[in-house]
């Protein structure tokens, strides 16, 4: 597998705004004190289910999430806190869908695999590898069959790139010019396979881009800047009329791919060194080296830690759902009627 250092150098993108480059620590910093409470929460027995974590990945997330309009939309994986998160849904309706409470964003009948906000344009979190591409196609479609200045986001793993879907998706959005983009979070990993020992390209991603008419757009995916740049480009091409874009943003996960796995499987060295690049102390140092006040990061971590305590005392004290939930958003009308 080609490591990061070996990639095609990208020229490195200008940095953003001081608010913006803000704005992206403060995501990435609720983010990770989210999915570290989350994971003390699981081991307490408190979520109900499985839980795919994204520390480590925050930088994408936070990149899309600072760089879309409220009016686009978002698709992602069963690995979607962050992606969650990062549209502006509060923490304490996610946290409490973790742990299957009625506060939560689906009542507490989905849990953490589900997550899903229409009125955040967060169109939901699917645990079928690759079947959400072909969903976000049809989002695209909507957009462009409206003339609405909509473009569709889908983030996915790098497993998926060896779905049928990811290519018909491809396919069909080159074909139709969709104003969507494809982002594959390359962690190198699905679940307990190496990508490299089961694809034919080292970038599986960006080397399949080709396929389909498109540029291979690879990027440091640790890298809050460089995400928030890729974002504003793909974007602004999509919604100018441009069409889809894939990028592939090489990333690590810290932990393991669910639950309680401790992902002992990665080798040492491999997961030190991601680790010696986790994508929020090493922004926070370059916020502090462009002259950013210290004090103020400070206080943008106790207010993170502050918000994911409150969001966790709401949602425990959430009850189950009421069984008068059991159909609701189960069928288009929310009836039942279908029993009878
Ligand atoms: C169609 C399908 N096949 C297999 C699975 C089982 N499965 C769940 S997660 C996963 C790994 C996916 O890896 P990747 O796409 O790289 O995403 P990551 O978990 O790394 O975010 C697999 C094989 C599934 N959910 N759907």
């Amino acid at each position: 597998m080609t490591s990061l250092s070996e990639s095609p150098a990208a020229p490195a993108p200008p940095a953003p705004s001081a608010d913006v480059r803000l704005r992206l620590y403060r995501s990435m910093v609720e983010m990770r004190a989210f999915e570290k409470r989350a994971y003390d929460l699981f081991l307490q027995g408190l979520v109900k289910g499985t839980s795919h974590l994204g520390l480590g990945q925050e930088a994408v997330a936070a990149g899309f999430g600072v760089a879309l309009r409220p009016e686009d939309y978002t698709f992602c994986t069963y690995r979607g806190h962050n992606h969650t998160l990062a549209r502006g849904v509060p923490m304490a309706p996610v946290m409490a869908e973790l742990m299957g409470r009625q506060l939560g964003l689906m009542a507490g009948k989905g849990g953490s695999m589900h997550l899903t906000s229409i009125p955040h344009r967060m169109m939901g979190s699917y645990a079928i590898v690759g079947a959400h591409l072909t969903i976000a196609n049809g989002a695209a479609w909507s957009s462009k069959l409206r003339g609405a200045p909509e473009v569709t986001v889908c983030f996915f793993g790098d497993g998926t790139t060896n779905i049928g879907a990811f290519h018909e998706a491809l396919n069909l959005a080159a074909v139709w010019q969709l104003p969507i983009v494809f982002v594959c979070e390359n962690n190198r990993w699905m679940e307990y396979t190496p990508i490299s020992s089961v694809t034919a390209v080292a970038h599986p991603a960006a080397g399949r881009a080709p396929a389909y008419g498109l540029d291979p757009i690879l990027i440091d995916g640790n890298d809050a800047d460089a995400t928030f740049a890729a974002a504003a480009s793909a974007l602004e091409r999509a919604r100018a009329g441009g069409g889809p874009s894939l990028i592939e943003a090489e990333t690590y996960r810290h932990g393991g791919h669910s639950r309680a796995d401790p992902g002992k499987y990665r080798p040492d060295d491999e997961v030190a060194a991601w680790l010696a690049r986790d994508p929020i102390p090493t922004y926070r140092a370059r916020l502090v080296a462009a002259g950013v006040d210290e004090g103020a990061l400070v206080r943008v971590e106790e207010a993170a830690q502050e918000a994911v305590d409150e969001a966790t005392e709401q949602a425990m004290a959430s009850p189950p759902p009421d069984l008068a939930l059991v159909h609701r958003d189960v069928f288009s009308d929310g009836g039942a009627t279908w029993r009878r």
